[in-house]
């Protein structure tokens, strides 16, 4: 049985790696230069042009794109190819302003499938597991990239895609389910609505899950295995770089690798825009150099990570980066304290009593703002009552303070009270003006 999907890519050497990704990287950029015209009015005025990349060092002399780039170039400006070899097209949920689109040739389709089953491979899929592919199964990347992949490998792939929570146990139970694709919080819907069902999914078929899309801590991993009784592994990607299929977790469940034949990292310092150097943490920057209906150069991503180059336990020599915690995007700022969400999910979840359903809601009164955090208890944690609630609220508040240095305001609400989610979970309310 072979070790990974591609062995050639997935355990080549570093000089390799490297020779590789100049070769791809100079062809986008001419690709880009010619027919983008955004990219060509860019690059002249850096005073740049394609024949200055001859390393890859040269990639800093390149602009940044950033998601304002996209925005304006909305729907199809970016694209580097004539209508009619698009097949495909992609979108973004766009909470805020226009959409982000992404175009996809069949080739880049194709390239989407390999690099799924690569996905899929590390996570321990085989061609015999039923998937059941519970990510949203329409403009959003997650649903048609892991079907890409899974089809791929050549898994049987049932779509039943997000939502009708009740159905998917139906159909973990009745078919014989062993993977399930998901957001981590709908996988926590989904364990949830099993046990008010009385039905104990640590027992049934499930043995493994690709989780992604959204940020999700170490504790939070911990719990989707506990309470469904399987491996929960990852994957990484965003809408910009066509979706899931950008970097993957493997056995060793430290980071994931990046597949730098499609794509080249950097981690810039997100005030001065420098790159810095290997190990510290800053913001993902991507080059896609592969893809041919719509590659971007230097593009900021807003999340961020750090990278590593090292030898991992599971043999592949692509490069590393630590699991993202948090966008910049997502940064709180309360009373002048740099707050992420997942500092303050970190610590609900070292609490037994609590379950993973929580909000954080910032408000602001007079020139103060004010944190509150509403978290459910775990259903048997009510019957104790008031007393015992209360000393709950006191204990996470007393670690807020002590961790992360704010005074918040901690409520135990009813069961259910949280909105569960069935894709990217929302975790902050922010009402300040
Ligand atoms: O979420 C693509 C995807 C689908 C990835 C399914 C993995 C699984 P977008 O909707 O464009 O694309 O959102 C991209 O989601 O910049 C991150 O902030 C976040 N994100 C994606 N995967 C992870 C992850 C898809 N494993 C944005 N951990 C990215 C943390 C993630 N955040």
């Amino acid at each position: 049985m072979k070790k990974y999907w591609d062995e050639k890519t997935e355990s080549m050497p570093e000089a390799d790696l490297r020779t590789l990704q100049l070769k791809y990287l100079k062809q986008t950029v001419a690709r880009v230069y010619e027919k983008v015209p955004f990219y060509r009015i860019k690059f002249d005025e850096y005073g740049v042009a394609p024949e200055d990349i001859q390393s890859l060092e040269d990639i800093s002399r390149l602009p940044f794109t950033i998601k304002s780039d996209l925005r304006e170039n909305y729907p199809f400006g970016l694209f580097s190819i004539p209508k009619q070899d698009c097949i495909r097209i992609h979108a973004s949920s766009g909470t805020t302003g226009k959409p982000i689109t992404g175009g996809y040739t069949r080739n880049d389709m194709l390239q989407w499938g390999e690099l799924m089953a690569r996905t899929l491979w590390a996570a321990g899929v085989r061609p015999s597991d039923i998937c059941q592919n519970a990510y949203n199964m329409g403009l959003f990347t997650g649903g048609m990239g892991f079907l890409a992949g899974a089809e791929t490998l050549g898994a049987t792939v049932v779509p039943s895609g997000s939502g009708q929570t009740e159905r998917q146990i139906i159909l973990i139970k009745d078919f014989g389910t062993t993977v399930i694709f998901s957001t981590p919080s709908y996988a926590l819907t989904i364990a949830e609505k099993a046990s008010e069902l009385g039905i104990n999914l640590r027992d049934s078929s499930l043995r493994v899950g690709v989780f992604g899309a959204e940020p999700w801590s170490e504790e939070m991993r911990r719990e989707i295995e506990e309470r469904l009784g399987i491996k929960a592994m990852e994957s990484y990607g965003l809408t910009e770089m066509g979706g899931p299929g950008v970097a993957f977790g493997c056995s060793e469940k430290s980071g994931l690798h990046i597949n730098e034949d499609h794509y080249i990292a950097e981690i810039i310092d997100p005030v001065t825009e420098e790159p810095l150097p290997m190990g510290e943490e800053g913001e993902l920057v991507l080059t896609s150099i592969q893809r041919e209906a719509m590659p971007l150069i230097r593009y900021r991503v807003r999340d961020l990570t750090r990278l590593r180059r090292e030898s991992c336990g599971c043999g592949r020599t692509l490069l590393k980066m630590e699991r993202v915690a948090a966008r910049s995007d997502d940064m709180l700022i309360v009373n002048g304290v740099n707050l992420f969400p997942s500092q303050i999910e970190s610590i609900l979840l070292e609490i037994p009593e609590v379950s993973p359903q929580y909000v954080i809601i910032v408000s602001k009164k007079g020139y103060l703002d004010r944190l509150a955090i509403d978290v459910e208890a775990r259903r048997e944690i009510y019957a104790l009552g008031d007393a015992k609630l209360k000393e709950i609220e006191a204990k996470i508040q007393s670690r807020i303070k002590g961790t992360i240095g704010l005074s918040a305001r901690v409520r135990i609400v009813p069961y259910k009270v949280i909105e569960r989610s069935e894709g990217k979970a929302k975790r902050v309310i922010d009402q300040r003006p």
